[in-house]
């Protein structure tokens, strides 16, 4: 035994799917309730179906209680397996933790969540318990209202697994080194769950491993690419589209026609506005993706929207805003001066405006367009 709470633990759930039952799988919403809705709606969810949410419900977006609730709902009608990842321990610990170090990072490192992505679940639960924040608000009393007000939801949040194994597939928030969980079950699920850069580890299993945390882009060299990542030789899923870690970012749900099957299709959302082009626009030829974990650049030339930056030899144009204003010769985002290839009523989500030109979405890729476009009404 241990004297870990229970959501710490690495705890496994085991479950079949039934035959030709359709799979979808989907991980990392950060508190996007309304692309998580809008991407359940795209794949014809229904009650015949089985959904998997690997990891990541909460926090980088501004509705974390409504996914919570959400999905709540949804458990009662159709058949759904949460599971948490390493951003929902660390909320729920914040919150039920005793521990004051917990307790005030819970308080301490709100504004600035609110700042990176427009909201977190402590402003969340303030709000609706009608606490209004002020500087002098006693935490622990305060602790103490929210555990009893939203026990319902914590109770539920703190009673997931971090392990959902079937015959065919594995789903866990970050990834496991192998599949003999006897030998991890029960322990801290940290190294599961916040298991960064999992598939540079060379792993591969004897049955698919599906896992979100950490988005695809990343994994990606030339093209900015946010699709889903499907391994077939080393049996591992990859779902992270980037949503709410990046404005950029979108939400994916990969699908699967049977658990017997190999057979993946996918469909993505996001909360951007759509455009369609009106123009013809060629690819670029040369390129660079500046990668965020390789983001140090020098400022060759600096316009009023456009930064000319040299980076590993290479002359390179971003938007201003992409420069760091607190740490300069950095960016402070990844960005790439692709041009994407468009035709004439192309749709795409824009994500920055640029003087004439958009930095955009089309098919998973991110680049520039530099032609006109109309809006695309949200359809419902
Ligand atoms: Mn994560």
């Amino acid at each position: 035994m241990t004297d870990l709470p229970l959501y710490r633990q690495t705890r496994v759930v085991r479950t079949q799917f039934r035959p030709g039952q359709r799979i979808l799988m989907i991980s990392d919403i950060h508190g996007h309730d309304s692309v998580f809705r809008k991407l359940l709606k795209k794949a014809a969810f229904t009650k015949d179906d089985a959904l998997v949410i690997v990891g990541d419900l909460l926090e980088k977006g501004p509705e974390s209680l409504k996914v919570i609730r959400t999905l709540m709902a949804l458990e009662q009608t159709h058949q759904v397996h949460v599971l948490l990842g390493n951003m929902d321990v660390f909320t729920i610990h914040r919150i039920l933790s005793d521990d004051p170090v917990w307790r005030d990072m819970l308080f301490d490192k709100a504004p600035d969540m609110v700042r990176s992505w427009g909201g977190c679940l402590l402003y969340e639960l303030l709000e609706e318990a009608g606490i209004p924040l002020s500087a002098d608000l006693d935490r622990d009393a305060t602790v103490h209202i929210l555990r009893e007000r939203f026990a319902r939801e914590l109770s539920w949040l703190s009673h997931l697994p971090a392990i959902l194994d079937t015959p065919t597939i594995t789903f866990v928030h970050g990834g496991v080194p192998h599949l003999r969980f006897d030998e991890f079950e029960g322990r801290i699920s940290e190294p599961y769950l916040k298991n960064d850069d999992f598939l540079s580890k060379g792993l591969s299993f004897e049955k698919y491993v599906a896992v979100g945390h950490w988005p695809t882009v990343l994994y990606r060299d030339r093209l900015m690419d946010m699709s889903p990542l499907i391994l077939k030789d080393r049996r591992i899923i990859c779902l992270d589209g980037g949503c709410g870690v990046k404005h950029s970012g979108q939400l994916n749900c990969v699908m699967l026609p049977d658990a017997e099957s190999e057979d993946f299709s996918f469909v993505s959302a996001d909360g951007l506005p759509h455009v369609r082009a009106l123009n013809a626009q060629e690819e670029s030829a040369d390129f660079t993706y500046i990668r965020y974990h390789d983001r140090k650049v020098e400022v060759l030339e600096r316009g009023p929207v456009f930064v000319r930056v040299r980076w590993h030899g290479k002359d390179v144009r971003v938007p201003v805003t992409a420069l760091d204003e607190n740490e300069p010769g950095q960016l402070n985002t990844d960005m790439t001066d692709y041009r994407l290839p468009v035709s004439p009523g192309d749709e795409m989500s824009l994500i920055l405006r640029c003087g004439d030109e958009i930095y955009a979405r089309k098919n998973n890729i991110l680049g520039w367009y530099q032609g006109e476009y109309t809006h695309v009404p949200e359809t419902e």
